[in-house]
């Protein structure tokens, strides 16, 4: 029955079925309960109104009085050509010219990626951010770029949002055609904490080019090049801005940390410009470049490379903007920040703050203060809907330079600490995750990298063990399998290579990797993976969106599914709606699809029923309904 519906409908026989053609053909699920999205939509609205959502459960609720956020009003009826015209009419070696011959330096937006993931644990949803997308595009063309893909959001809107991250590229990209969109890839990592088959990475990034993302800003979690190419060469591939990317750790400064000093960020970035790279990224995660150093830094990168430079700091100590300022004297050519009302903190600097810096200077980025205060505000209220994931840190904080850890990660490791009854013991966490990364070597620590040093430090704080210990070759020592695989050579080598005695102790004598792991991992049977993933969701149509989704992620992308079958595109529903549920006499209205607009209206919630259910009424469109969920508190 499944596939005779499948096979005969229109849109199938004229090969443009994607993810979109699922969401509007219900018929196709047939392991789905046959019901309209409507009532699948009210079905989860029920659920979370009985039984709460998992993610809020215990964390602080958002002001009772809250506003739905409003949209600031847009300055131009068609949207000023911007980056993305110059990329779509002259390439991508025309993009990095023309950034090269700019004075002003260029801004990208990061509020929608490393913004949200910073300080909200990445769990901003895609309709939050496509309302304000032709807002962007209208009243502030002049962007470099807006980052709004990549990094953790792509399993954190499968895991937990329940949306489909490609929609939200896509949404983005329709609502802002403009501006070029950007996306932060771990290379071999994808966007995942492992190496891929190389063609499991190519395909991925020709997806993402095709969805909608211009500039790919690739990085290595060891900053081993060798590990950058598959990534950037199918980057170039793609037509698409290709962003090789250094990651600064240590201090050039700083006698002690010789191992990463300007010569060795001069010859990777030579070694990225050899690799192909359009633009030189300068992706500081952990905001450990000082001012006293980017002056030098940027201008023996500059001088030497020759490539335009493109910076990426997170303001944890606080003094990022000092170190903006430094790096624009210096003559970068463009810098990250994110909108005012989500920078600072793990953040990065404050956009508002970079363009009256530079006003009435010579690096004046053009940008229109009042527009940018616009859409500020209006990321300011949709923030307070997020109250529940908002971090403990309250201000920035000098420690960063003792741990070194990522703004992304930081958060999440005190709530991973909390979780183990050890957050009052965080001073010790941080010392033990700088103690770890002397121990493995002095290692560029950024997902996933970042990770394992995590990992292993709190197992050491939990266990109580030293480094010392850890060490002692007599010691035995369980460590986390993310340390084992990594000693292995699966995430690639560090320069100088892993530290021998630990290594061998790690590995109990098993003989590492020491050349590419991509070289190691077969070539995925792609189509195989497809019809895999399809017998797996009782034949669903698998594009290759989704099929994207299920090689990086498989069970996160078949749960999703599975949840979509019952629950329908909740990604439209209002965010206080889709985490809190609604309140009797409550009314919201989601459009579902263009056009195709619902309209709710919360009657009654029912008392639980013997057999453990409770009955919600509904006015859906102005007709009754009643769904019917478990209560399961
Ligand atoms: C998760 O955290 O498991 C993913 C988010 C969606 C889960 C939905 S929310 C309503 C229902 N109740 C649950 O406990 N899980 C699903
Ligand atoms: C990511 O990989 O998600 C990062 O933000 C690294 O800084
Ligand atoms: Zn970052």
């Amino acid at each position: 029955e499944f596939v005779e519906n499948l096979l005969q409908h229109p849109t199938f026989l004229s090969n443009q079925y994607t993810t979109k053609f699922i969401d509007e053909t219900p018929e196709l699920f047939n392991f789905a309960p046959r019901r309209d999205r409507g009532t699948k939509v009210l079905t989860y609205i029920a659920d979370i109104t009985v039984n709460g959502h998992p993610e809020t459960a215990g964390r602080q609720m958002p002001l009772a009085d809250l506003k739905p956020a409003r949209t600031p009003k847009l300055r131009a009826e068609t949207p000023p050509a911007g980056t993305r015209q110059l990329l779509d009419e002259k390439g991508p070696q025309a993009v990095a010219d023309w950034l090269a011959a700019q004075e002003r330096l260029l801004i990208t937006d990061t509020t929608m990626r490393d913004g949200h993931q910073s300080l909200l644990a990445t769990r901003m949803r895609s309709i939050d951010m496509i309302k304000v997308a032709p807002a962007y595009a209208a009243n502030l063309s002049g962007l470099f770029s807006v980052e709004c893909w990549g990094g953790a959001t792509f399993d954190v809107a499968y895991r937990f949002l329940q949306e489909c991250p490609w929609q939200r590229l896509r949404d983005i990209r329709a609502k802002m055609p403009n501006v070029m969109t950007q996306m932060l890839l771990r290379a071999s990592n994808g966007v995942g904490y492992t190496n891929y088959p190389d063609n499991v990475v190519q395909f991925f990034v020709k997806q993402a080019a095709e969805s909608g993302v211009d500039v790919f800003r690739v990085f290595d979690s060891l900053n081993w090049v060798e590990n950058m190419r598959v990534a950037m060469d199918a980057v170039i591939d793609a037509g698409k801005v290709c962003e090789g990317t250094i990651c600064y750790t240590g201090d050039i400064n700083d006698p002690d940390r010789a191992k990463y000093d300007l010569k060795y960020y001069v010859e990777m970035g030579k070694a990225l410009k050899g690799a192909g790279a359009h633009i030189l990224g300068l992706k500081d995660m952990a905001g450990l470049l000082k001012p006293a150093a980017a002056g030098p830094l940027i201008r023996a990168l500059k001088e030497e490379v020759g490539l335009p430079i493109h910076f990426h700091t997170h303001d944890t100590s606080g003094a990022s903007i000092a170190t903006v300022m430094a790096a624009a004297n210096a003559g970068v050519d463009a810098v990250d920040a994110a909108m005012d009302a989500l920078s600072g903190n793990t953040s990065q600097p404050t956009l508002g703050s970079i363009v009256e810096a530079l006003r009435f200077t010579e690096r004046d980025t053009g940008l229109d203060i009042s527009a940018i205060r616009e859409i500020s505000d209006y990321w300011q209220q949709v923030r307070l809907q997020y109250a529940a994931f908002e971090s403990a840190m309250q201000s920035p904080a000098s420690e960063v330079y003792l741990h070194e850890m990522p703004g992304g990660q930081f958060t999440n490791l005190r709530a991973q600490a909390r979780s183990m009854g050890l957050e009052e013991r965080w001073p010790e966490i941080a010392r033990t995750y700088a103690d770890v990364n002397q121990m493995f070597g002095d290692i560029v620590k950024v997902t996933p990298s970042s990770k394992v040093v995590g990992d292993m430090a709190l197992m050491m704080v939990s266990q109580g063990l030293s480094r010392a210990e850890v060490e002692d070759p007599k010691k035995e020592v369980s460590w986390p399998d993310s340390v084992v695989d990594m000693m292995k050579g699966n995430l690639g080598q560090p320069p100088g290579g892993w530290p021998a005695a630990l290594q061998k102790k790690v590995l109990k004598g098993e003989a590492p990797l020491t050349d590419r792991p991509g070289q190691h991992l077969k070539p995925e049977d792609i189509e195989a993976r497809r019809s895999e993933v399809s017998a797996l969701l009782d034949g669903a149509v698998i594009d290759d969106e989704d099929l994207n989704g299920y090689l990086m992620y498989p069970k996160v992308f078949t749960d999703y599914m599975t949840r979509h079958a019952l629950y329908g595109p909740v990604r439209t529903l209002p965010t206080l709606t889709f985490f809190y549920g609604m309140q009797p006499g409550e009314e919201i209205t989601a459009e579902i699809d263009p056009g195709k607009t619902l309209e709710i209206r919360l009657i009654a919630v029912g008392e639980t029923q013997d057999d453990g259910e409770v009955r919600v009424f509904f006015e859906l469109n102005g007709q009754p309904r009643t769904v019917r969920v478990p209560d399961r508190k």
